[in-house]
């Protein structure tokens, strides 16, 4: 295990832990919320790995008390988390629902009270179920919908939170909800993928307008889930599949975003499935960003035959599949520094899902440890280098609803027991807690 140098993070790092609504909260018809797609997913026969749902997923609705004390008690500064869009407004447009914002509003007093910073996601997936069947994010009235959206939650809440964060993982919204098709919605069109993702970026840029706009002082941005992507081999046909991958995975939402740009050669390989872009909407998404949310989990290797298989790669493979490659986080950090103009960056997300086994009350999950005091190490080696780096949150606080792969899989650093809701800290949280006290006993 990587020894993490005591000086590598500033006083003021923003150290967290991260959850989304529909994967913790249940309560799926409580107190007026709306049906989501993911609601509605679930109900697809085979769409779940194990049929389940969220339904009740980690009752956090009910027990966010408990779940707020068992935060504090780890010693992070800031809780990530989202809010709901139909709990809020069950049809996704018209009315709200002040029993929805109820919630929002105890949740982030709660935060206030117990000193943690509230890290507030607008989208994280759930889309109001009402919202779809008018096309969802494939219709550009969505984005005016959102907007609306946007502008309520930062009016209610945003003299409270820290930070507010558009949409969580756009590309997986749009690629594997529109093209790949085995998350909510389930569409399978690349041509939808490609205008989904335009309305996304278009949405983040507006809402970012219009909440700053009636004057909300929280920092503003969006998380992107990225990889550095590599070449299978030193082969001129991996190579070129390797930078196709980095343009539509990479290049195509850092430029939109960054730069107002889409890149001319994934345009060129788009051919007929360009999306639609009005007048104007290029300047709109490039407003300046307070901060670039980061979920890093894996790098990506790319070859032009045969789909590399991570098994030759010689490294651990997490419950997902997923390569564990620590020194990914920094080689992203550092080629985001070199080849663009960065706003400050949060890791929002890393972390990585392990069979667990509970032996005495006790859950000793040395690999997610290893993994997660590997990659801090790793992301302190970047910002030796030069990236600024201005907080890390842990995926999960908790076990969760893992979209399509239901509750097979589990990332928390906390153990739920779905049968009596009861949390566990398992060694990953003690280590956390432990690393987090030392950071402050020496003065950061
Ligand atoms: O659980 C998800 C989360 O909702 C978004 N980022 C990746 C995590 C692990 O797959």
């Amino acid at each position: 295990m990587t020894t993490i140098s005591s000086s590598a993070f500033p006083k003021d790092f923003v150290w967290g832990v991260a959850t989304s609504a529909f994967q913790i909260e249940g309560a799926a018809d409580a107190d007026g919320k709306g049906p989501s797609i993911w609601d509605d997913f679930c109900r697809i026969p085979g769409a779940i790995q194990d049929a389940s749902d969220g339904r009740v997923a980690c009752d956090h609705y009910q027990r966010w008390e408990a779940d707020l004390d068992l935060i504090a008690g780890l010693g992070v500064a800031a809780y990530r988390f989202s809010v709901s869009w139909p709990r809020v407004q069950p049809l996704g447009s018209g009315a709200f629902n002040e029993a929805g914002f109820a919630f929002y509003e105890r949740l982030v007093d709660g935060m206030l009270a117990r000193g943690l910073k509230p890290y507030l996601t607008l989208n994280h997936w759930d889309l109001p179920s009402n919202l779809q069947a008018q096309g969802g994010w494939q219709n550009r009235d969505t984005v005016q919908h959102f907007v609306a959206y946007a502008s309520e939650v930062a009016r209610r809440l945003g003299d409270r939170v820290a930070s507010i964060c558009t949409h969580n993982e756009p590309w997986v919204v749009a690629v594997l909800g529109h093209e790949v098709g085995n998350f909510a919605p389930g569409i399978k069109s690349r041509a939808a993928a490609i205008q989904v993702a335009h309305h996304l970026f278009l949405s983040h840029g507006m809402a970012l307008t219009a909440m700053r706009a009636q004057g909300c002082k929280a920092d503003m941005g969006i998380v992107l889930n990225l990889s550095p992507i590599d070449a299978a081999s030193d082969s001129e046909a991996d190579r070129a599949a390797a930078r196709r991958a980095d343009g539509g995975g990479l290049r195509w939402y850092v430029e939109a975003l960054l730069k107002g740009e889409y890149p001319a050669d994934v345009l060129a390989d788009l051919g007929a499935d360009a999306p639609k872009v009005m007048p104007g909407d290029m300047e709109k998404i490039k407003v300046p960003m307070d901060f670039l949310g980061i979920n890093y989990y894996m790098r990506s290797v790319v070859s032009a035959g045969q789909p590399w298989d991570v098994k030759t790669s010689g490294h651990e493979i997490t419950d997902m599949g997923w390569e564990v490659y620590p020194q990914g986080l920094a080689d992203l950090l550092l080629r985001l520094h070199r080849d663009y103009s960065l706003p400050p960056i949060y890791i929002t997300e890393n972390g990585a899902a392990f069979p667990d086994q509970v032996v005495d009350g006790q859950v000793h999950d040395a690999r997610r440890q290893a993994y997660i005091e590997n990659h801090i190490a790793a992301l302190a080696d970047a910002m030796r280098q030069g990236v600024r780096v201005d907080g890390y949150f842990v995926w999960s606080l908790l076990d969760n609803f893992e979209w399509s792969s239901g509750y097979a899989k589990r990332f928390g650093i906390v153990r739920v027991d779905y049968d009596t809701q009861q949390r566990t800290l398992k060694d990953s949280a003690l280590w956390y807690r432990d690393f987090l006290a030392a950071q402050k006993k020496r003065g950061v």
